[in-house]
């Protein structure tokens, strides 16, 4: 018999309702010492009488019976008044007629025990909560959908194929079957290879879906870096002034655009500083600018011909167009003015740039990092793999995909060791 977990599924705070779930299997024995009258069925909602030890309060409640639930055990959910002091009620209610607090993401954990989810289920419900854009959303919804995890057990199935294949030579060495096996084990190696290669490299569209476009903004000081970052945002975030090295630390802010998220950093202008607090804001801008997706080099001359040097791709910005007498020199680049003009173009342009639309289109990201050191390491292994059909004998061969075949499995879960498994669920809030 195991413990009967109990929590607070939603927000804490003042609100229309809240929902406090139990699980395991005392949880209908429970529910039934201190609601009345208790559902005659299960899956449904009945409204009834919930005695707490200070009040009673006029409730719903709603069992599932094991496996038919979020759990795959016993749950319990009462849909109490919001705030915090009924549901705290109804939680010590729980607590005193034997259920206990449960860990964060312990329902969702024992989900995955029961069968009922796997890792990458997990993974997505993490997203979808965390998502603040329709993009991270919509990423976390796939792994939900287990699009993920189906794709990585159909490479398994075909990695397996192939060990099978390869055991069936080496039980019937006489036959001769040893050479063909190599071949064709081979090609089919090298397809699943390329498969785990088209999925790498959807990373980078996931990491733009999921954390957005770090877009650093630098140039000489007074060129209107900060007006351009206010514009961009739409608000009046940073000190703008007409004395030169006004801003001194970096500056991020985030605005979605579209489906995603621009994250601007507005920085220090780049000059030979006057003090050490200036210098150490312009050490702080060229950082910036060397982490940053890509670096917005803002310059009020349009006869500046000038490159920021970085290895980071770069656009050039003419601002304070207003001010200009002729076009800008270099053509490839985008002229604006942050105090009187609109400053769309800057993210549409970013958007084209990084193929953000592509996002919407795109029907499974690799969003997670963990997820995508599984499947470098995975297809590192196929590579041994297609190394050893060379070089080596059979059973050497069939070993490595073997591995292959492991590294995947800690994708979805089934080859995932308990501590990777612990980390994944304590990330969840309590009560999920
Ligand atoms: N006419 C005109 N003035 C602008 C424009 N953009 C900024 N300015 C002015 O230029 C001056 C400097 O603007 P900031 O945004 O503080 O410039 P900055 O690049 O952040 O300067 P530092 O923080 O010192 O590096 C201010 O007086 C702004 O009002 C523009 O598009 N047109
Ligand atoms: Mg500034």
């Amino acid at each position: 018999m195991n413990n009967t977990i109990v929590a607070l599924s939603t927000a804490r705070g003042r609100a229309a309702i809240a929902v406090v779930r139990m699980s395991g299997d005392s949880a209908i024995d429970i529910a039934k010492k201190f609601f009345e009258p208790f559902p005659t069925q299960p899956n449904m909602l009945k409204v009834g009488t919930l005695h707490t030890q200070y009040f009673d309060e006029h409730a719903m409640c709603v069992y599932f019976v094991a496996p038919h639930s979020y759990t795959g055990e016993n749950t319990v959910e009462f849909h109490c008044h919001g705030g915090t002091a009924v549901a705290q009620a109804v939680i010590e209610q729980c607590l005193k007629c034997g259920a206990v607090m449960a860990q964060n993401g312990e329902f969702s954990k024992r989900a995955f025990i029961n069968g009922k989810q796997n890792l990458t289920n997990a993974e997505g419900i993490i997203e979808m909560i965390d998502a603040e854009t329709a993009s991270a959303a919509k990423a976390g919804a796939n792994l939900l959908e287990n699009k993920l995890g189906k794709m990585i057990v159909s490479l398994q199935n075909n990695l397996l194929d192939i060990v099978s294949a390869c055991e069936v030579a080496l039980d019937y060495p006489e036959e001769d079957l040893e050479l063909p096996t190599v071949k064709s084990a081979q090609n089919d190696l090298n397809n699943i290879s390329q498969k785990l290669s088209e999925l790498i490299s959807t990373a980078t569209l996931g990491k733009i879906a999921k954390y957005g476009i770090d877009v650093a903004i630098v140039g000489k000081p007074n060129v209107g870096k900060s007006s351009l970052l206010n514009a961009l945002l739409g608000c009046d975030r940073a000190i703008v002034s007409d004395i030169q090295g006004t801003t001194r630390d970096t500056l991020c802010e985030s605005v979605n655009y579209r489906d995603i998220r621009f994250n601007f950093i507005d920085t220090a202008g780049l000059r030979n500083a006057a003090d050490a607090i200036e210098a150490e804001g312009v050490a702080r801008a060229r950082r910036a600018a060397d982490n940053a997706d890509v670096v917005l080099h803002v310059t009020d001359d349009p006869t500046d011909r000038s490159v920021y040097p970085t290895i980071r791709p770069q656009v050039r910005i003419y601002n304070k167009s207003d001010l200009f007498d002729s076009e800008p020199c270099c053509v490839d680049s985008l002229v604006v003015s942050a105090k009187y003009g609109d400053v769309e173009v800057i993210k549409q342009t970013l958007y084209e740039m990084f193929s953000a639309n592509e996002i919407e289109t795109s029907d499974l990201l690799i969003t997670n990092e963990r997820h995508l050191d599984c499947l470098k390491r995975a297809k590192a292994q196929l590579q041994q793999a297609i190394a050893d059909c060379q070089n080596t004998t059979l059973d050497i061969v069939t070993n490595s995909i073997k591995k292959a075949w492991a590294i995947l499995g800690e994708i979805t879960g089934t080859c995932a060791q308990e501590d990777i498994i612990d980390r994944i669920y304590s990330k969840f809030c309590l009560g999920k």
